[in-house]
Formats: structure tokens, C-alpha cells, sequence
């Protein structure tokens, strides 16, 4: 069976996916939303107990690929959903009434580079016509200020913005589902590392008009976070907590009307910063769940 201790390669990623849908497919399905820059499947979960179209709570990890401890707890979080299914009332309530989609590997390209020739790729894998650098940031390339403050127009940079809003198929397959589903009312991205609950906006310093309420769901999802293992999360806006960025998704869904955009910045502070070591995956997992079914209760009970 499978290990959720250890990281693992894309090709077992997709096996995973595959083994959770043939277990519980009453429950779990996979839907390709798109294909990747070199042609790899863009595959989300849908974790559902009926109804047609039913408000969803999006959940992504691995938008940046070297950020290997988001799709290693994206695993968890799937394992999770279906063992807690039928058994902590919370979820089931959620699921009864709701749908959650999981995208794992955002970014398939990337995420394969950092198994075969450099652990610390961040952008996709797509070549830059006229230059010699690769690939685009697909956390700058979203139409929320695309190409300002925080991003980079230079393809050698590590936040290149991209040629333009919605150029990469990475994306641009995102925008088109969440588009065309239109009933998503919480949409959370998922990246490492820093220990950080982040809400809209980042281009902007003008408050989000929710800002009082994601503050204080912000709070309570650290509170419990922490409830586990003292792990401590700083909590705020993007741009007040962590820095300015232009083109980030949830400064996208935000203005599209999904009022829970949220990002978090998984483990750890900076010691071993995207190279956490694997024993870590299973409590990073385990606290951030937490935090998630906070943000998920809130959005449940206020439709
Ligand atoms: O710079 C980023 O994309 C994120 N930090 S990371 O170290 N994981 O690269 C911060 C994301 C801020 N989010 C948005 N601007 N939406
Ligand atoms: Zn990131």
C-alpha cells in the first residue's frame, strides 16, 4: 500500500490518484482539466456524494513545483477526505452538501524537473520564445494586476509574469473550470514554506471589502493549526504579511466573487525551507487539515 511518509515520484502521484478513485469511486472521481505544457494530465479530484453543480470548495498544492511538502499533504489531504467520510461529523455535513475538487500537481512539468535535473525549479517548463531562460511563474501569470508590482516582465526571473494573463495551460485550465463550474465558494492554494495563513489582496495595499471576516477565520484556522503541535502561523493580507505580488491566483478568484481565497504557506520558518525532510510530511499534513476544515466549516455555514 501506499507510503504517505516518504515524497514521491509524479508517475506514483498519478498511481495514488488513480488507486483512491478505484477504492471509494462512489466517492472520489478524477476529471482531466487540461494537459501541461509538455503534455502531462492535469488531473483533479472530485470528492462528491451526489447533487448536480454543487458549491465547491477548490483546494490546490504543487502550483510551484518545488514546493514539495504541499503535494505530499495534498496526498494526505485525499486519504483524509475518504477516511473521514461517514466518520467526523464536520466533513460529513461538508460533503453532504457540498463538493470538494483537489488538484495536487498544479504544475506536472515543474514538479518532474525537480525529480530528474534540479530540486529548486519553481516555474512551469515552458520555453521563452527569444530567450534562453524557461519557464513561467504560474503564481504571477493569473489576471489580478498581471504584470505589476511583485512580478517580473525578464523570462530569466524566478516570478516572470509570462507573455500574458492566463498564457499557460497550467492556468489557464484552472480559470477555465473555475469559470465554467461557477459555484465555487472557497478556493485555497497551497504552498511552502514560511508558516503563513494568507488572504487578498497582493497587488494592492486596499483592503479586501471581507477582510474583517477572513481575519477572523484566518485566526481561528492558526488556532487550531497549532492546537496540534504549537506550530505557529503568521496570518494577514498577502501583501501586509508576506510581500507584494501581482497575478497570484487567489487575488484572481477573489475579484471573480469566491470570497474564501485563501493561500497558505506550509511549513517550515527557513531551516530547511523547501527541502523539509520527509518525517515531516505526516504533522504538516495533520496541523494544516485542521486549518483547512476551519475555512471549510465557515464556507459550509455561510452559503
Ligand atoms: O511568491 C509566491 O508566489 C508565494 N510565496 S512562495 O514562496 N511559495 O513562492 C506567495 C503567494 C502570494 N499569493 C498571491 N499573490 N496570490
Ligand atoms: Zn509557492
Amino acid at each position: 500500500s501506499f507510503d504517505y511518509t516518504n515524497y514521491h515520484t509524479l508517475s506514483e502521484i498519478y498511481s495514488f490518484q488513480d488507486m483512491l478513485v478505484a477504492e471509494k469511486p462512489n466517492l472520489v472521481s478524477k476529471t482531466v482539466i487540461g494537459e501541461s505544457n509538455e503534455g502531462r494530465p492535469l488531473n483533479i479530484l472530485k470528492f462528491s456524494t451526489g447533487g448536480t453543480n454543487r458549491p465547491a470548495i477548490w483546494i490546490d498544492t504543487g502550483i510551484h513545483s518545488r514546493e514539495w511538502v504541499t503535494q505530499a499533504s495534498g496526498i494526505l489531504f485525499a486519504k483524509k477526505i475518504v477516511t473521514e467520510y461517514g466518520q467526523d461529523p464536520a466533513l460529513t455535513a461538508i460533503l453532504n452538501k457540498m463538493d470538494i475538487f483537489l488538484e495536487i500537481v498544479v504544475n506536472p512539468d515543474g514538479y518532474q524537473y525537480t525529480h530528474t535535473n534540479d530540486r529548486m525549479w519553481r516555474k512551469n517548463r515552458k520555453p521563452n520564445p527569444s530567450s534562453k531562460c524557461v519557464g513561467v511563474d504560474l503564481n504571477r501569470n493569473w489576471n489580478a494586476r498581471f504584470g505589476g508590482p511583485g512580478s517580473s516582465t525578464n523570462p530569466c526571473s524566478n516570478i516572470y509574469c509570462g507573455p500574458r494573463a492566463h498564457s499557460e495551460p497550467e492556468v489557464a485550465s484552472i480559470v477555465n473550470f473555475v469559470r465554467s463550474h461557477g459555484n465555487i465558494k472557497a478556493f485555497i492554494s497551497i504552498h511552502s514554506y514560511s508558516q503563513m495563513l494568507l488572504y487578498p489582496y497582493g497587488y494592492t495595499m486596499t483592503p479586501a471589502k471581507d477582510q474583517a471576516e477572513l481575519y477572523r477565520v484566518a485566526r481561528k484556522a492558526v488556532t487550531d493549526l497549532a492546537s496540534l503541535y504549537g506550530t505557529r502561523y503568521r496570518f494577514g493580507s498577502i501583501i501586509t504579511t508576506i510581500y507584494q505580488s501581482s497575478g497570484g491566483s487567489i487575488d484572481w478568484t477573489y475579484n471573480q466573487g469566491i470570497k474564501y481565497s485563501y493561500t497558505f504557506e506550509l511549513r517550515d520558518t527557513g531551516h530547511f525551507g523547501f527541502i523539509l525532510p520527509a518525517n515531516q510530511i505526516v504533522p504538516t499534513a495533520n496541523e494544516t487539515w485542521l486549518a483547512l476544515k476551519v475555512i471549510m466549516d465557515h464556507t459550509f455555514n455561510n452559503p
